[in-house]
């Protein structure tokens, strides 16, 4: 359903000729994209922190969130990157959002989307992300190759995500990280055993992420130990009134 909707959404805007115009400026934006793989690795804990107002599987989680503010906070607390949701209809969230987070921080930032278009890959550069994310789920091999490719022509890196052994098919060696989602994104169930689970299906000298469900520092040691090197994380930190304050108090 979110696919469908994703799809739908993105065929008005090309009516209203949007992407027409994002093509031709996407590098024209004034910002540099910069290495979150380095950014991640580089980083003592390596948090990457998301903005998420809501979710499907929880509902609202911080309604009215403002992203510069938010952004501000997990900066100052030491994230190593962030994560902005730029979904409205299921996570509240927008470009709007992408645009404010750029210009509150030069910590990278990664589009959080249902990408199923270059265009939004073109969008995400034009409005100051860093990086994208791709999902391997609603993806051809074929298309996280040609999706890698345009995010790298546009100097943005890729996170791909994966769930479970099945997609490992998915993986193009080209990407720049490659995330394990605890959470089955069709029955959104969340089981923290499957980054652990994962971990060895993958080689040494991909940078590993684990999402979703994470919630204490105990788990990311564990992480750690079995080769993980980026943690991202959102209804942890977004169900506080002060996030940046919640990760802050969530590293030390
Ligand atoms: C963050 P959590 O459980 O810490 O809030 O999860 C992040 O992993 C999650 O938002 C996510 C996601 C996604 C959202 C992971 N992959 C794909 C939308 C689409």
């Amino acid at each position: 359903a979110i696919v469908d909707n994703k799809r739908r959404e993105i065929e008005a805007r090309a009516m209203l000729g949007i992407y027409d115009k994002a093509l031709s400026h996407a590098t024209k934006s004034v910002y540099t994209p910069v290495s979150m793989s380095r950014s991640i690795t580089d980083n003592e804990v390596g948090i990457i922190a998301e903005f998420k107002r809501r979710s499907p599987s929880r509902g609202d989680i911080h309604p009215g969130a403002v992203a510069d503010e938010i952004v501000k906070g997990y900066t100052k607390s030491g994230a190593a990157a962030c994560s902005i949701l730029t979904d409205t209809v299921y996570f509240g969230g927008a470009l709007s959002d992408l645009a404010l987070a750029r210009k509150s921080t030069s910590l990278p930032l990664l589009r959080k989307e249902f990408i199923v278009d270059s265009c939004q890959i073109f969008e995400a550069r034009l409005y100051g992300a860093d990086a994208i994310l791709l999902i391997a789920s609603i993806l051809s091999f074929n298309d996280i190759v040609k999706f890698t490719d345009t995010a790298h022509q546009l100097g943005m890196e890729v996170l791909l995500e994966l769930h479970d052994m099945d997609e490992l098919d998915r993986f193009n060696p080209e990407v720049d990280m490659v995330g394990i989602n605890n959470r089955n994104l069709s029955t959104f169930v969340t089981d923290t055993d499957v980054s652990l689970q994962m971990a060895s299906a993958l080689t040494d000298d991909i940078v590993k992420v684990a999402e979703s469900g994470l919630s204490s520092i105990a788990e990311i040691h564990r992480l750690r130990d079995v080769g993980y090197r980026g943690f991202l994380i959102g209804e942890t930190f977004m169900k506080h009134q002060h996030p940046g304050k919640a990760l802050k108090d969530f590293i030390n």
